[in-house]
């Protein structure tokens, strides 16, 4: 009990230390300029001041919370590497030079910040991690792009200036995701792990993980070894064909194969979460399905089935069947397993291009819907959610997918929500609907499709362009059902890393911005100065990007 009220109150006397210490040495903003501004997403309000905090190794900080842990971890680490030292920890907040507090009644927003640089002094607060890294995130972009190198070698550099400022910030958009997709081409678990950290540098929370399709099952299922001995292997001698393009890592003739374990997935979601980025993994089914059924067709086709169809992608007889109950053991099983190792709260289930024939000459399936007086195809996928958000429930776990799947009538919970991919428009209609959307409209976020049209640019080419500008011009409507925007980064042209980066940015900057900042103070012309400052960023990580 005494301790308790100990502690209590001397955390009171200390936040209005803090309090009127900040009051002392604020100094004027009177400068409302933001020349000095160079952060990406464009904070809400950046006032900047006059003069810079040089900091260096006698830099010493303090926090009054847990919650800055990990920002201060990710800072340190970055300054241990470029700089050669980190901040040593003082033991009050009056000596210190660099401090963190907890401000829930001043930082009203999840996920906000304010960050005050005086020239003797630097004040984060937060109230919240997420709110924390992104204060230091911000900071760290104002110092010398060198802070963010990978590697070093050589000299290294001991003071570093940050311009006085006072930012006040907070994201527009809940959801900011970008989706990379592991199936069609596979990308290694350290290149995954940059792909975050990047995400994260530019306040993106939410890595949409494409963990399955016809090109391949990327994911161990311990209860299904097939699906990675045999879902995972494609080229000469495998069950599954180069469908789309060669595959990444060695010509169209050579075998190649790649997946993920449940050990490495459990390293690159801590990983993410050091970086306040949640995982959303995604099954893609009942479509887009080859590998699983190539490694398990006696549990996810009709034996009898005699349909020959094939997908938008021209794979054949991608579709897992909806009228087997060795379907539906079988995907409770693997997301009993998706679930126990994702913590976040939603399972993406895909349900995206169920192709026109699939399932017509099933004699299962003519069972099944004369049995329960299904009419056509859509009430027979409409089953298959229903009973797929059940398995979902079961698992604690909420649904994501594909908007297809709100067309039909399943019965679904009413807390799910949908991806709209097609346009801008389809997700506004969901909205309407009173569901929760997600917009990643092909004509602005889809980042496998080419910047401009020319034989020379890699990527898409059945969509229109996506320039940058086209990125930064989208602007989403308000509405409590718009949860947020994502990119994806399909990656059927992404036949290496170099054009994995090329397609990604600068395009992310952009997306970074209509994720964040809200619209009222989103400027072209601005975007394009701070991006040139992000680039140099890029470049010290030996990022690939494409030109303005
Ligand atoms: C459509 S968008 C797909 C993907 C492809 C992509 C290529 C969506 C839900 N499905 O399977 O990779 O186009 O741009």
């Amino acid at each position: 009990m005494f301790k308790n009220n100990y502690i209590v109150w001397n955390q009171w006397l200390s936040s209005l230390l803090y309090t009127v210490l900040l009051a002392l040495t604020l100094p004027p903003f009177l400068n409302a300029k933001n020349s000095t501004n160079t952060i990406i997403p464009k904070p809400q309000s950046f006032h900047a001041g006059k003069g810079s905090f040089t900091l260096n190794q006698q830099t010493s900080y303090y926090s009054d919370t847990a919650l800055a842990k990990r920002a201060i971890g990710y800072l340190q680490q970055h300054l241990k590497r470029n700089a050669g030292y980190t901040l040593k920890k003082s033991k009050t907040a009056k000596i210190s030079k660099f401090l963190f507090s907890a401000t829930p009644k001043k930082v009203n927003k999840a996920e906000g910040y304010r960050l005050t640089v005086t020239k003797n002094k630097i004040y984060i607060e937060a109230r919240d991690r997420a709110g924390f890294f992104y204060a230091v995130v911000s900071f760290m972009q104002m110092m010398d792009a060198g802070i963010w190198k990978e590697k070093h070698a050589g000299k290294k550099q001991k003071s570093w200036n940050v311009p006085v400022c006072h930012i006040k910030d907070y994201p527009h958009f809940a959801w900011r995701g970008m989706m990379l997709d592991s199936s069609r081409n596979f990308f290694s678990v350290s290149y995954i792990k940059k792909f975050i950290d990047r995400m994260a540098q530019h306040k993106l929370n939410r890595f949409h993980w494409h963990l399955t399709d016809d090109e391949g099952w990327r994911i161990e299922i311990k209860r299904y070894p097939l699906l990675t001995k045999v879902g995972a292997a494609r080229g000469p001698g495998t069950k599954l064909p180069f469908s789309t393009y060669p595959a990444m890592r060695g010509s169209k003739n050579k075998r190649q194969s790649g997946y993920y374990s449940q050990r490495e997935i459990r390293e690159i979601i801590a990983y993410a979460r050091a970086r306040s980025v949640e995982i959303l993994p995604e099954i893609d089914m009942p479509g887009h399905a080859k590998a699983a059924i190539v490694s398990y067709p006696k549990l996810l086709q009709d034996p009898k089935d005699k349909s020959y169809y094939r997908s938008v992608q021209k794979v054949s007889n991608n579709t897992i069947n909806p009228a087997r109950e060795s379907t539906y053991i079988f995907l409770d099983n693997v997301l009993k397993e998706v679930s126990a190792l994702f913590p976040f709260g939603y399972i993406h289930l895909g349900g995206d291009e169920v192709p026109k024939g699939a399932w017509q000459k099933s004699p299962a399936v003519k069972k099944l819907m004369k049995s329960k007086g299904f009419k056509n195809n859509k009430e027979v996928r409409a089953y298959f959610f229903s009973r797929l958000d059940r398995i979902l429930a079961k698992h604690h776990k909420k649904m994501i997918a594909w908007q297809e799947v709100a067309k039909g009538k399943a019965k679904l919970r009413n807390n799910n929500i949908f991806m709209a991919w097609k346009s801008p428009k389809d997700g506004y209609y969901l909205a309407r609907k009173r569901h929760h959307v997600i917009l990643a409209p092909v004509q602005y976020l889809y980042f496998d499709q080419q910047y401009v049209r020319s034989k020379k640019e890699p990527g898409h080419t059945w969509s229109t362009p996506v320039s940058t500008k086209k990125v930064y011009s989208f602007t989403p409507k308000a509405s409590v059902y718009i949860n947020g925007v994502e990119a994806c980064l399909w990656s059927e042209t992404l036949l290496n890393t170099h054009i994995a980066d090329y397609l990604a940015w600068p395009r992310t900057f952009a997306l970074s911005e209509v994720a964040w900042t809200e619209q009222k103070h989103k400027k072209w012309s601005g975007f394009q100065k701070r991006a040139k400052k992000g680039l140099k960023r890029l470049k010290v990580q030996g990022i690939h990007y494409r030109g303005f």
